[in-house]
C-alpha cells in the first residue's frame, strides 16, 4: 500500500507537470501517448485503492456528476469592470487623473509608474484556493454574485488544481479563461462534422463551454486561462507591485500572459498599446485591447474607485475587428479569365481601424452557404492586415426595412453581354467573352504588364482604362505601337510620362521566355509552371508546336509504367514536364488552339520580343523553403521571392512543417504565428540579405510600388 501511495503521488506530480508544461508554457517535454499512459496508471492505482483518491488529483478533473443548474456565488470581494479608453488623448487624461489624485492623497507622484499588459477577449472567472487547494470557482455574473462553475472549471487542464510551493489560507486569483483562435477552428471543425452548432468566436466557445451542465463537455473543450490579478487573500505575502504579482502568480503554478511591460509614463503605455496591437495577429489567441494599472499596489485604495471601476486601472481598447453595417447590394465584377466574382457594396463601416465598404463573396455558392440577402444587416470583420470579410447575415433582422432581395448570379456578362457559364463541377461562373470583353482585356493588358511578367512600369490601371475604351490597345501586342504623341493626347499623360512610357515598353521586349509566359494570363500557368515551361520549350515556336493530347497520353502511359515499375522495387522513368497536370496541359492545349492567341503571340514576337536567360540561380538558399509575410523594410513581396528563387530557394504560400524560414515585415500576419506554433526560424529581411549575400536592399524604402500589379480574382 506505501509504495502504491507513493507511486500515485510520484504520478500526481509528474501529470500536474506535464500539464502545467504544456499549458501554461506551450512546451510539452513528453509525447501526448506518454501522459495518457501514465494518466491510465494513475486511473487504474486509484481503482484498486479508493482511498488513494484526492480531490487535487488530475483524474479528477473530469466531474462525472451532471449539475442541475449552476449554484450562486456572492464573490467575497466584487469583481470590478474597467473603464474603457479608445483615443490616445483619454489615456493621457487617465494618467492626468492619477497623479492628482496621488497628489490629493500625499503620494510621491514621482514614482508612479505603471504596469501594461494584455486584455483577453475571454471569459471572467474567480478561482478560489484555500490552503493551496481549488476549492471554488465562479464566473464574474454582476460583479457581485457569479455563477458556480466550479466543476467545470477543474477540468480545465491550465488551471492547477493545487498551487505550487505555498498554501495560503485564501487565495482568490482573478483572470480569463479563454480558447486558442487554432483549437477553436478545430473545434467548429469537429461540431460540423458532428452536425453540431458552430461557435462565432473563440470568445464565444470559451463562454459556452464553461456553462456546459456536463463537466464532461467542458473537459473535451480546449480551454485556456491566464491570470492577472487577486481578490481576497488571506496569508500570503503578497508581491508590492502588479508586475511583481504576475511573475509570482506565474510562480506558484498559475498561467500569466508573456506580453507586458512597466512603463514610466503614458508615452510608454501608449507605445506598448502601438506594439500589441502590432502583435495582435500573430498571437494564438485574441485580445481586445492592453490594460495599464498602477504598479504600486498600495496606492489602489487612495486611487480608488468610480462605481465598479477601479481608478488605478484602464482597458485601451483596439479597434473592433467586427462591426455591423448593411450589404447595399452585391456587384459582378470579372476577371482577367472571365471569372465573374460578387461583391459586397456595404455602407461605409469603421472596422479593425479602417473604412470597409466592399468585400468579395467569392461565389454564389459562398453567398448561399452565408444565407446573404442584399439588404441584410451583415457582421464584416477585418482582422490585422487580412482582407475584408462579409461573415454572416443577420437573418434576425429581416422584419426590418429595407425589404430584402435574393441575388442571382448573371446569365451573361455584366461589362460585354456574353454569356456566363458554370461548368461542372466547377464554383465559378465566367464570361466567354474571351478578349471581347472589355473588362478581360483591361485585367490581361494588367497582368501581362505587372513587375513579375513583362514588367512596364507607369502602365497602371486608369491608363489600361483609357487605352482599351478608345479603342487604342485590344490586345499586348498593341503596347508596342503605341507613341509618344498617341500616349500624351491621353488624359493625365504629359510628354515626359508618355516618352518615359514608351521607353519602359520598348525596354520590356527584353524578357526571359518565363516571363512571357506568365504574362500571358494562361489559365492555371502561374509563375512557378511558366518556369517549367519555359525550360522545357525554350522558345514559342516550339511550344506552338507541342502536340498536347499526344503529351497528356505519353504522361499518363509513363505514370502508369512508373507505378507498376515501383511495385516491383525499380526505380521510375523521368515523366516529361513532371508537375504540369493535366489541368494545366487542357488549359495550354485550349488557349493555343484559339487562332486568336496565335496571332497575338506572333504578333508579340513580331514586335521584336527577345528572350534572354534569367540569372541562374545561385546556390546560397538551395534546398530552403522560404513563405515571406507582412511589409518588408526595402523589398516588395515579388522582389523578396525573386531573390529567394534567384538563390536557389523555394517560396511557399503558407507556413507548414516543411518551411524552414518565414521572412516577417511589418504587421506580419497569421503565418507569422503558426510559425511561432511550429518552431520555425523567424528571420527579418536583413537576415534574408545576408543570407544571400545581397547586403544592400535592391529599392530604396520610400520608391513606391510603380504599377498596380493587376491582381485577379480568377
Ligand atoms: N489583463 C487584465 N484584464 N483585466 C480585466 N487585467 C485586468 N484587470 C481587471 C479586469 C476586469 O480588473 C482589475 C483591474 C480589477
Amino acid at each position: 500500500m506505501d509504495t502504491a501511495s507513493a507511486r500515485a503521488a510520484k504520478l500526481r506530480e509528474l501529470l500536474a507537470r506535464y500539464d502545467y508544461e504544456y499549458y501554461v508554457l506551450d512546451a510539452p517535454s513528453v509525447p501526448d501517448a506518454e501522459y495518457d499512459r501514465l494518466f491510465r496508471e494513475l486511473q487504474e492505482l486509484e481503482r484498486a485503492h479508493p482511498s488513494l483518491v484526492v480531490a487535487s488529483s488530475p483524474t479528477q478533473r473530469v466531474g462525472g456528476a451532471v449539475s442541475g443548474a449552476f449554484a450562486a456565488v456572492r464573490h467575497a470581494s466584487p469583481m470590478l469592470s474597467l473603464n474603457n479608453a479608445f483615443a490616445d488623448e483619454e489615456v493621457l487624461a487617465f494618467d492626468h487623473r492619477v497623479r492628482e489624485r496621488l497628489a490629493e492623497e500625499g503620494l510621491p507622484v514621482e514614482e508612479l509608474r505603471y504596469s501594461a499588459e494584455l486584455k483577453y477577449d475571454g471569459v471572467a472567472v474567480s478561482l478560489r484556493y484555500e490552503h493551496g487547494v481549488l476549492v471554488q470557482a465562479a464566473t464574474r455574473g454582476d460583479g457581485a454574485t457569479g455563477e458556480d462553475v466550479t466543476a467545470n472549471i477543474r477540468t480545465v487542464r491550465a488551471i492547477p488544481l493545487r498551487l505550487a510551493g505555498i498554501a495560503p489560507a485564501l487565495l482568490e486569483v482573478r483572470g480569463e479563461v479563454l480558447m486558442y483562435r487554432r483549437e477553436f477552428e478545430r473545434l467548429n471543425e469537429r461540431q460540423r462534422e458532428a452536425g453540431e452548432r458552430e461557435f462565432v468566436n473563440p470568445r464565444n466557445a470559451a463562454a459556452g463551454s464553461l456553462r456546459q451542465l456536463d463537466p464532461a463537455i467542458t473537459a473535451s473543450r480546449p480551454l485556456r486561462f491566464f491570470a492577472y490579478g487577486l481578490g481576497e487573500s488571506a496569508g500570503a505575502a503578497l508581491p508590492a507591485t502588479h508586475s511583481a504579482l504576475l511573475d509570482w502568480l506565474a510562480r506558484i503554478g498559475l498561467p500569466v500572459g508573456p506580453e507586458r511591460t512597466v512603463a514610466e509614463g503614458p508615452q510608454e503605455l501608449l507605445a506598448f498599446h502601438r506594439r500589441m496591437q502590432s502583435l495582435r495577429p500573430t498571437l494564438a489567441y485574441d485580445i481586445d485591447g492592453v490594460v495599464y494599472k498602477v504598479e504600486c499596489r498600495d496606492w489602489y485604495d487612495a486611487i480608488g474607485f468610480v462605481a465598479r471601476a477601479p481608478r488605478f486601472a484602464l482597458a485601451h481598447k483596439f479597434p473592433a475587428e467586427e462591426a455591423l453595417t448593411e450589404l447595399l447590394d452585391i456587384e459582378v465584377q470579372v476577371g482577367r479569365t472571365g471569372k465573374l466574382t460578387p461583391v459586397a457594396r456595404l455602407r461605409p463601416v469603421f472596422v479593425g481601424g479602417v473604412t470597409v465598404t466592399n468585400a468579395t463573396l467569392h461565389n454564389e455558392d459562398e453567398i448561399a452557404r452565408k444565407d446573404l440577402l442584399i439588404g441584410d444587416t451583415v457582421v464584416v470583420r477585418r482582422a490585422g492586415d487580412v482582407i475584408p470579410e462579409v461573415v454572416r447575415a443577420l437573418p434576425e433582422r429581416r422584419g426590418e426595412p429595407p425589404p430584402r432581395r435574393a441575388f442571382e448570379m448573371p446569365r451573361t456578362c455584366p461589362v460585354c453581354g456574353s454569356s456566363a457559364v458554370r461548368e461542372e463541377g466547377e464554383a465559378d461562373w465566367r464570361c466567354v467573352g474571351g478578349l471581347y470583353c472589355a473588362a478581360q482585356r483591361k485585367q490581361a493588358l494588367l497582368h501581362f504588364a505587372q513587375r513579375r511578367a513583362m514588367d512596364i512600369e507607369g502602365l497602371g490601371e486608369k491608363l489600361v482604362d483609357q487605352l482599351v475604351d478608345t479603342g487604342l490597345v485590344r490586345t499586348p501586342a498593341d503596347l508596342y505601337r503605341l507613341d509618344i504623341a498617341t500616349l500624351a493626347g491621353l488624359e493625365r499623360m504629359g510628354e515626359k510620362s508618355a516618352a518615359n512610357l514608351v521607353e519602359a515598353i520598348r525596354r520590356s521586349r527584353r524578357t526571359s521566355f518565363a516571363r512571357f509566359l506568365f504574362g500571358l494570363g494562361i489559365r492555371h500557368v502561374g509563375e512557378e509552371v511558366a518556369r517549367v515551361l519555359a525550360e522545357h520549350y525554350r522558345d514559342t515556336a516550339a511550344l506552338m508546336r507541342e502536340d498536347w493530347p499526344a503529351l497528356a497520353a505519353a504522361k499518363a502511359n509513363i505514370q502508369k509504367d512508373n507505378a507498376r515499375r515501383r511495385a516491383r522495387g525499380e526505380a521510375p522513368e523521368p515523366v516529361p514536364l513532371e508537375g504540369i497536370g493535366p489541368e494545366i496541359v487542357a488549359s495550354l492545349q485550349r488557349f493555343l488552339a484559339e487562332p486568336h492567341n496565335r496571332e497575338v503571340i506572333a504578333a508579340l514576337q513580331a514586335s521584336g520580343i527577345e528572350f534572354v536567360r534569367d540569372a541562374a540561380p545561385g546556390e546560397a538558399l538551395a534546398g530552403r523553403s522560404f513563405v515571406v509575410t507582412g511589409t518588408l523594410p526595402t523589398l516588395s513581396r515579388e522582389q523578396a521571392h525573386e531573390l529567394i528563387r534567384r538563390h536557389g530557394g523555394t517560396v511557399a504560400s503558407s507556413v507548414s512543417r516543411k518551411t524552414d524560414f518565414v521572412v516577417a515585415g511589418e504587421a506580419a500576419g497569421s503565418k507569422l504565428g503558426r510559425a511561432r506554433e511550429l518552431g520555425i526560424a523567424v528571420i527579418d529581411e536583413a537576415a534574408l540579405l545576408t543570407m544571400t549575400g545581397e547586403g544592400r536592399s535592391r529599392r530604396s524604402p520610400d520608391e513606391p510600388d510603380h504599377h498596380s500589379s493587376g491582381s485577379d480574382p480568377a
